[in-house]
């Protein structure tokens, strides 16, 4: 037994992860179902440093240093689980399997229970950054015991994306920890990725501008406090001609979005965890609305000219009002979306460190931005602020932003272009600082209705009025 870890399910991520650990100096036991996977990473790559390949499942096991660590990096679903029978009978107690796939963080629980009651590790591990990120250097996010990352995270720290000197690499916590925190980052890109959407059609609206003139925009746009990868990328898509019709590439592709399911998972897990995260589920349910392109038509032929038109007089001042409500709403994104992590650490007990998080998302991942460091700083000075929007740095970007938000949101609406996250993110903030909410109408109705009982701001307790009869109220 030489290698000191394995990766099982060859396909482009397992095979560039392989090749990154094997570049790093690792030796890397390497196996996929069909063998030919297995021969040509070998053949292709065998020279970027020491596999030992395995054509059947019990070789690939038997190549590995105890206590094993095997990575499965196939198929999300049943096949995790059909590879995980599979090797349990082949392994020993303290060896780890760890799963590198796109699970559910809730299947990563079942899973770690049902094998840590076999004496076995499972470490959930969430890997961010695409083909690109696996071979060069991704953000992971591994879950599970201390010991299993006791031998995982040199490894994992080793091959990671670094920034400033820094591994994109933490122990995130127990059990379904990191594949939680991977769903949460997958739900942020999608707010990102909204919201980077509607400051385009905001601008291609009121400038009257070519996707290529606003590529010019994001870039400078990426010079300052934006700066991350997505609006990078959003300036060199702009900017693409399509070959075969020399129009603006983002003018030939269908504008309906597809989505995988970690949007509506992770907005499915906030709803059940009582935490608003508005931005996710507007961009969530964005991407499914462009799909109704049957509901879009009809509406279309039913209201051609529901908007007025739109004249913006001081075009500088338009760019950085959107750049400023760009900005505003994505730190509403970010502040639910660390919301909800705090929401589910608590409820599954695992303890995550909420600035660590945002270090290990500087680099690696679709969402690394320069602005994750001020993250970490606003947890690492207040580890119990109640939200990022009051961290200093946070609040003073978001107040000079209101003016601007409130402008945008506005003009947008009148002219008829639709913002949902943008406005959301607006209504979120306003809902956050109101000093008095109508959810008191709303305890009124309930009460009215159901007898659901409310409680008073000038007593203790909980009251009930009889709203059949003679009105009069009693403590419930
Ligand atoms: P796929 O998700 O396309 O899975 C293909 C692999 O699964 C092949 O190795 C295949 O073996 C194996 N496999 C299947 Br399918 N059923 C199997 C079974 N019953 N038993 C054993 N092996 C089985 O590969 P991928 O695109 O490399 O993605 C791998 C994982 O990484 C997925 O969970 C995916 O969601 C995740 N992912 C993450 C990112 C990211 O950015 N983090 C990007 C893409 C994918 P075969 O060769 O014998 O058919």
């Amino acid at each position: 037994a030489t290698a000191q870890i394995g990766v099982t399910g060859l396909a482009v991520m397992g095979r560039n992860l392989a090749r990154n650990l094997a570049r790093n100096g690792f030796t890397v036991a390497v196996h996929n179902r069909t063998p030919a996977r297995t021969r040509s990473l070998v053949a292709e790559h065998g020279d970027e440093g020491t596999f030992v390949p395995g054509e059947t499942m019990a070789d690939f096991v038997a190549s590995l240093e105890r206590p094993r660590a095997v990575i499965v990096m196939v198929k999300a679903g049943a096949p995790t689980d059909a590879v995980i029978d599979e090797l349990v009978p082949l392994l020993e107690e303290g060896d780890i399997i760890v799963d590198c796939g796109n699970a559910h963080f809730a299947d990563t629980r079942r899973r770690e229970e049902a094998l840590r009651a076999q004496g076995l590790h499972f470490s959930g591990t969430g890997v961010s950054g695409g083909e690109e990120g696996a071979l060069l250097g991704p953000s992971i996010m591994p879950g599970g015991s201390a010991e299993s990352y006791a031998k995982l995270g040199p490894m994992f720290e080793k091959i990671a994306a670094h920034v400033d000197g820094v591994p994109c690499c933490t122990h995130v916590g127990p059990d379904g920890a990191g594949h939680f925190v991977k769903m949460v980052h997958n739900g942020i890109e999608y707010a990102d990725m909204q919201l980077i959407a509607e400051a385009y059609d905001l601008l291609r609206a009121g400038l009257d501008a070519t996707p290529a003139e606003i590529a010019e925009i994001f870039r400078d746009w990426n010079n300052g406090e934006l700066e991350s990868f997505l609006i990078e990328i959003t300036a060199d898509v702009l900017a693409h001609t399509d070959a075969a019709t020399g129009r603006s590439f983002v003018d030939i592709v269908q504008d309906r979005a597809e989505q995988k399911g970690t949007g509506r998972w992770t907005v499915q897990s906030a709803l059940d965890l009582g935490i608003p995260i508005t931005g996710i589920a507007e961009a969530t349910f964005a991407r499914s609305l462009s799909g109704h392109v049957d509901q879009r038509e009809a509406a279309r032929r039913a209201f051609p000219d529901a908007g007025e038109k739109w004249q913006v007089a001081d075009r500088d001042a338009f760019v950085e009002d959107v750049r400023r409500a760009l900005l505003a709403s994505k730190i509403v994104a970010y502040a639910q979306g660390f919301d909800h992590i705090r929401a589910g650490s608590k409820e599954y007990a695992w303890d995550i460190d909420l600035g660590g998080t945002a270090t290990i998302w500087r680099g690696g991942c679709i969402i690394r931005a320069r602005f994750l460091n001020r993250i970490r700083e606003a947890y690492d000075e207040q580890p119990d602020l109640p939200t990022l929007l009051v961290a200093p740095y946070f609040a003073e970007a978001v107040g000079a932003g209101v003016p601007s938000w409130r402008r945008v949101v506005a003009d947008a609406a009148r002219a008829g272009v639709p913002t949902p996250a943008f406005s959301s993110s607006l209504a979120y903030f306003d809902a956050l600082r109101a000093e008095r909410l109508p959810a008191a109408l709303i305890q009124g109705l309930r009460d009215n209705f159901g007898a659901h009982t409310y409680q008073r701001v000038d007593r203790a307790g909980s009251f009930h009025t009889t709203w059949a009869g003679d009105r009069t109220e009693s403590p419930a």
